[in-house]
């Protein structure tokens, strides 16, 4: 009773209040008393949100935090990981989850590899089938290696478009890991192939270094419909999305439509594009693509070039030129002439890989299209063959289809 006393007497200046307002008398202390309680309600209302909102911030930000402050001691380092599994395309899919507030670092560095190895997996789905599953009808129900079974093989390899001296190589390979003995398994035929591609591709393999020079610029060569420009704006994309400054140029004057289409893809990335009029010289091009790249301090230079002139002569002489421009503009440039070839055409990008490496003095190849074709094989021919180094491949038409090369991880795909 004393506290309900005290309490009342406590609310007298409420009660006060109420009685200027006009409230009876009788009326004032219970009006109070629910006055108090509404309030004393919406305070504890209010610490329960309060209380239930606090907890959860800290404990998702918390290790992205550690992370951070981890890594920016080697930042350079660190920062070109990130971005290099961010710029893989598919690797956004199982990050993405991360953001809910689990721990980043674990979760970004197992299931990518995965998915990488899954999408291109799809992408190989018809030069899997064509090669390696007719490896595979080959040998079941084989009990030994035999001249007959390495006759067949021979035949599948040369068809799959692995080119003549690849297939020899590899034929001769198996022969001499298993011999010809009674007891060799033929299953130990697929391993032995799939070990040589990996070693054949490995043996050239040389990611392309950005680095070497600034900017750094890329001539794109091949012929035309191989997908140079698209080859163009997925790069574009892929280096910007790594924080690099990347200029275009327009140096497909012959077709009409080219520079549009590259200005399309260079809108999409965000970076400048450097173009003139249709049927204007592709040297002019050349030149102030490499005076802007340097006046705007980039750090990608990425010339388009016609895929088509009246002849191939006249082709090859203008690539010869766009060369010399650009030396000339930036010394050491091109730092990469990448040479794109359409994996559809099989033996025919095998001879065109020749020709231009004869006359441009071609750094590294882009394998577009594996995605449409069974003939994926030409990529160990390209690079076993000529010795030159796969850089990128393209698996579908999308921004994200462009994958920088790991034979492992090709041939992986094609095996498991
Ligand atoms: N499926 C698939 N299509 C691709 C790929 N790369 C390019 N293409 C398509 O190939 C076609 C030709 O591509 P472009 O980039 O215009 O080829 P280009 O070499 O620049 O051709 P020209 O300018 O005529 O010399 C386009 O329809 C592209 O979408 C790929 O990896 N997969
Ligand atoms: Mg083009």
């Amino acid at each position: 009773m004393d506290y309900f006393a005290q309490l009342i007497n406590w609310l007298q200046p409420l009660t006060d209040l109420l009685g200027r307002l006009g409230i009876a008398e009788q009326q004032r202390q219970s009006y109070a008393l629910g006055i108090l309680f509404l309030l004393v309600t919406l305070l504890v209302l209010l610490l329960i949100v309060l209380l239930l909102r606090r907890p959860a911030r800290p404990k998702a930000e918390r290790p992205q935090d550690e992370t951070i402050s981890e890594s920016t001691d080697e930042a350079p380092a660190a920062e070109e990981a990130v971005a290099e599994e961010a710029a893989d395309g598919a690797v956004e899919e199982p990050s993405r989850p991360a953001a809910a507030g689990e721990p980043v670092a674990a979760e970004t560095e197992e299931p990518e590899p995965v998915s990488l190895l899954q999408r291109m997996r799809q992408g190989l789905a018809k030069t899997q089938a064509g090669l390696v599953g007719r490896i595979d009808s080959l040998l079941s129900g084989r009990a030994r290696v035999d001249d007959d079974l390495l006759e067949e093989l021979e035949e599948v390899l040369i068809t799959a478009d692995l080119g003549m001296q690849t297939t020899r190589q590899l034929v001769d390979a198996v022969e001499e890991r298993l011999g010809r003995s009674e007891a060799a398994d033929p299953q130990l035929v697929r391993q032995v192939l799939k070990q040589e591609m990996i070693s054949r591709l490995a043996a050239v393999d040389s990611p392309l270094d950005l680095e070497q020079a600034r900017p750094m610029v890329i001539m794109v060569v091949g012929v035309n419909g191989v997908g140079k420009t698209t080859t163009i704006g997925k790069l574009a994309r892929l280096w910007t999305s790594r924080g690099k400054k990347v200029v275009l140029g327009a140096g497909d004057t012959f077709r009409a439509a080219a520079a549009e289409q590259l200005a399309i893809w260079g809108e999409r990335a965000g970076v400048d594009v450097i173009r003139h009029a249709e049927g204007a010289d592709p040297g002019a091009v050349a030149f102030d693509a490499a005076r802007a790249a340097v006046a705007r301090k980039a750090d990608i230079l990425l010339l388009d070039t016609a895929g088509r002139l009246h002849t191939k002569a006249n082709l090859m002489e203008e690539l010869k030129k766009i060369r010399r421009i650009l030396e000339r503009e930036i010394p050491g440039a091109p730092h990469e002439t990448l040479l794109v070839l359409d994996a559809t055409t099989g033996q025919n990008a095998l001879i065109q890989a020749r020709l231009f490496k004869e006359a441009v003095e071609v750094n590294g190849l882009v394998l577009t299209k594996l995605d449409g074709t069974a003939r994926g094989g030409i990529i160990v021919a390209i690079a076993n063959d000529l010795g030159l180094p796969v850089r990128f491949v393209g698996i579908g038409e999308g921004a994200d289809d462009l994958r920088p090369f790991d034979p492992e991880m090709f041939v992986r795909a094609l095996f498991e």
